[in-house]
């Protein structure tokens, strides 16, 4: 059953009600076959996976994009398109995350991407998530790299803050810290401790090299609102239940 509603309210209300999210990440590029994503799909939701976003850094094409949209479409959870480039917009998702990269280098990323994909969107008629982008951690990735991003290193969680209350004072409803997919260490507590400390009632996601139902559960007391898995999906589903189940029950 397709998921029918606002995702946005869908996600507040959630929240408000005292919940921990999860998002499970889906990367077209790496699915293989409808089978295997039914298979995965069916798993996450199961275990309580609030979401599906869908993207990836390379080779994403609108068509398998909207084809992951469609298999999606049988779980009754929203599809969220996390697009790495233009060709990450799909007709038949749910919603957008619209992301501002805040601390690309390339004015594109931040704003031009925006200027071209906004017409599209509206057209489309996507509900749009405006959320403000910050690539954190000590190495590069493929986002960081892809983004013309310097990541923000973990020992400066103040910077990151403030980046991330420029986000809020921008008007933007979500905060995503982004380690880099793959990333050998995910966002650590005291860095999101100190970002959900200043944003406050902003929605603080977090993602990046999270393997272990522990890490999950020390992101989200340390104020994440919603953690997203995507390798770990990817490598070995029965811990990204576990990782799911952990958040859910804690
Ligand atoms: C990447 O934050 C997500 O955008 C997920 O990262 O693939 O490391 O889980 P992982």
């Amino acid at each position: 059953m397709k998921f029918r509603g606002n995702v946005y309210r869908y996600i507040l209300k959630e929240i408000e009600s005292g919940s921990k999210l999860h998002f499970t990440l889906i990367d077209p590029e790496k699915v293989q076959g409808i089978d295997q994503l039914e298979k995965v799909l069916k798993a996450v939701v199961d275990a309580g996976t609030d979401a599906i976003l869908i993207g990836g850094s390379l080779q994403v094409f609108i068509d398998d994009v909207e084809k992951a949209v469609s298999v999606v479409e049988e779980f009754n959870r929203p599809s969220i398109l996390f697009p790495g480039s233009l060709a990450g917009l799909a007709r038949n998702a749910d919603a957008i995350l619209f992301i501002s990269l805040l601390n690309s280098e390339n004015p594109y990323y931040i704003i031009k991407a925006h200027v071209s994909a906004a017409p599209i969107i509206r057209r489309i008629g996507l509900e749009v998530l405006p959320t403000g982008y910050i690539i954190v951690g000590n190495w590069p990735t493929s986002v960081s790299i892809m983004g013309d991003a310097k990541p923000l290193p973990f020992e400066k969680p103040n910077i990151i803050a403030a980046y991330a209350l420029a986000a809020k004072y921008l008007g933007m409803k979500f905060v995503y810290l982004e380690a880099g997919s793959g990333a050998p260490q995910p966002v650590p507590q005291n860095v999101v401790s100190t970002v959900k400390k200043v944003i406050e009632d902003t929605i603080l996601i977090v993602g990046g090299g999270i393997r272990t139902p522990e890490k999950a559960v020390e992101i989200v007391n340390a104020g994440a609102d919603i953690v997203v898995t995507g390798t770990i999906v990817e490598e070995r589903l029965d811990t990204a239940v576990k990782i799911i189940e952990a958040i859910k029950k804690r």
